[in-house]
C-alpha cells in the first residue's frame, strides 16, 4: 500500500467531536514520547503532519487524519507522562478510554514501545486490554535506530516476554530516521482494511 494522500481532519476530547463518518479508523497508542506522532509523519510521508517534540506530552487531543481518502489515523494522547498533575493525568486517560471504549469505526490499534525500555505497566495494561476486548493489534517497537543489531534480538525477546506475546504475532521495529519497518506496518495495516 502507498499513502499517497493524508489530510488532518479535527482534533477531538469528547466523544461527540469526533467525525460524524463511518470509515475505517486505525489508532497509535503508547507512552508519551514513544513517538506516535513520528511514526504517522513517517508513514504519510510527511514531515509535519503532526506535531512532533523532544518535550513528552505534546499531544493532549486525539487527532483524526485521513489517509488515501479511504481511511483515518488516529494519533492519541501519550500516557504515563510524570510531569503532570494528578488530574490532568486522569483526564487523559478518560480522553483515550472513551475512544477506544466507544468507538465502532476502530479496527486496529497500533500499540509503541521505545526498543530502549522495558514496557511499563502501562504498556502492559493497555495490551492486555486490547486484547480483551478482541481487538486487532500491531506491537511496533520505535526508535529501533538507537539500537545495535546484536541489541535489537534482546529488545525483541524483551517486550515478547514482558508483554506475554504470541509467538506468530508480528513485531516490527521502526526507525523513523532510517525509514525501517515502514514496508511491513503497511502492509499489516493494509491486511485490516479489506
Ligand atoms: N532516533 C529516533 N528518534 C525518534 C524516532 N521516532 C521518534 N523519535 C523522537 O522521539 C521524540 C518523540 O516523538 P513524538 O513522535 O513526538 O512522540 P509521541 O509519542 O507522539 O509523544 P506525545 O505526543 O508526547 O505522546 C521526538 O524527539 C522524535 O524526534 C526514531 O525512529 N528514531
Ligand atoms: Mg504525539
Amino acid at each position: 500500500m502507498d499513502i499517497k494522500q493524508a489530510e488532518f481532519v479535527t482534533s477531538a476530547v469528547t466523544y461527540n467531536q469526533y467525525p460524524d463518518d463511518d470509515r475505517i479508523e486505525i489508532a497509535f497508542v503508547g507512552r508519551s514520547n514513544v513517538g506516535k506522532s513520528s511514526l504517522i509523519n513517517s508513514l504519510t510521508n510527511r514531515r509535519k503532519l503532526v506535531k512532533v517534540s523532544s518535550t513528552p506530552g505534546k499531544t493532549r487531543l486525539i487527532n483524526f487524519f485521513l489517509i488515501n481518502n479511504d481511511f483515518y489515523f488516529v494519533d492519541l494522547p501519550g500516557y504515563g507522562y510524570a510531569k503532570v498533575s494528578k488530574q490532568e493525568k486522569l483526564n487523559w486517560s478518560k480522553t483515550i478510554e472513551t475512544y477506544l471504549v466507544n468507538r465502532s469505526q476502530l479496527k486496529k490499534i497500533v500499540l509503541l514501545i521505545d526498543c530502549r525500555r522495558e514496557p511499563t505497566e502501562d504498556d502492559i495494561t493497555m495490551y492486555n486490554w486490547i486484547n480483551h476486548y478482541g481487538y486487532k493489534s500491531l506491537i511496533v517497537a520505535t526508535k529501533s535506530d538507537k539500537l545495535k543489531q546484536s541489541e535489537i534480538a534482546k529488545s525483541e525477546k524483551r517486550i515478547r516476554e514482558t508483554l506475554n506475546m504470541n509467538n506468530n504475532e508480528e513485531l516490527i521495529f521502526y526507525s523513523t530516521l532510517k525509514k525501517k519497518g515502514k514496508e511491513a506496518v503497511l502492509n499489516n495495516i493494509e491486511n485490516t482494511l479489506f
